[in-house]
């Protein structure tokens, strides 16, 4: 018997089981912590995987994370060989797609100051800068930044993406690598960072950073807390060099009540809602893997354990 086990939101494990019984009616699929017959527990989908695995569910096949970033999981003390698969499906792509160019369009059409205004009954207008003279530049090109560009593309941003390896993505200025990232920085206007949490990229929004962007630009942060610097931005939001930011990811989560972005002026806050897995695209992601691993198919959304993304 192969079975499948969920480990993650209780909510959204009853529309997975739902959707389970509909589209793979012979899998046994169990909710954490009914694991079944733990020798039968061939995938698992969850957000943080109970510990040892290995000896837990001996004939475990695939780890599925139930999202779209896998830095959640300690890779190291997972079996070495177990394929590791995160969910970036359509439903998690879209819903990032409409936070980011959300989160843009307010910056570039200084939401943030007209927010302070209105609680202050003040009424003023400020110059309205076309979006073809906004230059908006996206840190990572993976599924989410591309799909991100792609959008913003259409509001006519002169834009520009950064990666580890070259890519090359039409209408984009393209950077790779630690070298091009200052070049990158200084063009652009709006920031926005999509990056995975690694070694690399851990702290990466820091002072120094934020230094090389020009002076008034802003900040979109949907990716993961432990990037960003927390001082550094209060610091450069206060001394004006940054102009606003727009902020889904904080260390920790949540934010303790007395941390002073709940409060500050130049900071729009939101509660790591950016995207979220779609039960619907998500459990037809996993199932597609499903198949795809039994016919020796190359798995999509595969992580690879050695870049750690
Ligand atoms: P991908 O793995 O598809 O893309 C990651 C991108 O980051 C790639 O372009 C990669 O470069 C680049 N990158 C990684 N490390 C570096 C580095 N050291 N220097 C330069 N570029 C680097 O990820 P996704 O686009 O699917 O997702 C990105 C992240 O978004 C997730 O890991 C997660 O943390 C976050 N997320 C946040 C959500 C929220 O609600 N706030 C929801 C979903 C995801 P290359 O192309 O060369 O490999
Ligand atoms: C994810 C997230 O990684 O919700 O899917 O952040």
């Amino acid at each position: 018997m192969m079975a499948f086990l969920y480990k993650a939101d209780a909510v959204r494990g009853a529309e997975w089981a739902r959707l389970f019984a509909v589209k793979a009616p012979d899998m046994p699929f169990h909710i954490w912590p009914d694991t079944g017959d733990a020798e039968d527990v061939r995938y698992l989908a969850a957000w943080l995987p109970p510990a040892d695995i290995e000896n837990r569910f001996p004939r475990l096949e695939i780890l599925f994370s139930t999202g779209a970033g896998i830095d959640q999981f300690d890779l190291a003390a997972l079996p070495p060989g177990l394929p590791v698969v995160r969910l970036a499906e359509p439903g998690v792509v879209a819903g990032m797609v409409e936070y980011a160019t959300m989160a843009v369009l307010a910056l570039h059409r200084d939401l943030p100051v007209y927010i302070r205004q209105q609680r202050e009954a003040r009424w003023a207008a400020h110059r309205v800068i076309p979006a073809t003279q906004r230059r908006v530049g996206v840190l990572g090109l993976g599924v989410l930044g591309r799909a991100v560009l792609e959008r913003l593309r259409a509001f006519g941003f002169p834009l520009a993406g950064w990666s580890r390896t070259r890519h090359e993505v039409d209408g984009v200025t393209c950077y790779a690598g630690d070298d091009e990232l200052p070049a990158m920085l200084a063009r652009t206007e709006i920031l926005v960072c999509l990056l995975p949490l690694t070694a690399q990229t851990r702290g990466i929004l820091d002072a120094a950073l934020f230094r090389q962007l020009p002076r008034g630009a802003s900040l979109v942060h949907a990716g993961r807390g432990a990037q960003l610097d927390h001082q550094a931005l209060l610091d450069a939001l206060d001394e004006g060099w940054l102009s606003g930011a727009v902020i889904d990811v904080t260390d920790p989560e949540p934010l303790p009540g007395n941390h002073p972005y709940w409060t500050h002026p130049k900071i729009l806050l939101t509660p790591h809602v950016a995207s979220m897995t779609q039960p619907e695209t998500a459990v037809e992601q996993v199932l597609d893997n499903i198949r795809r691993h039994q016919a020796g198919l190359p798995l999509v959304g595969l992580v690879d354990r050695s870049r750690g993304y």
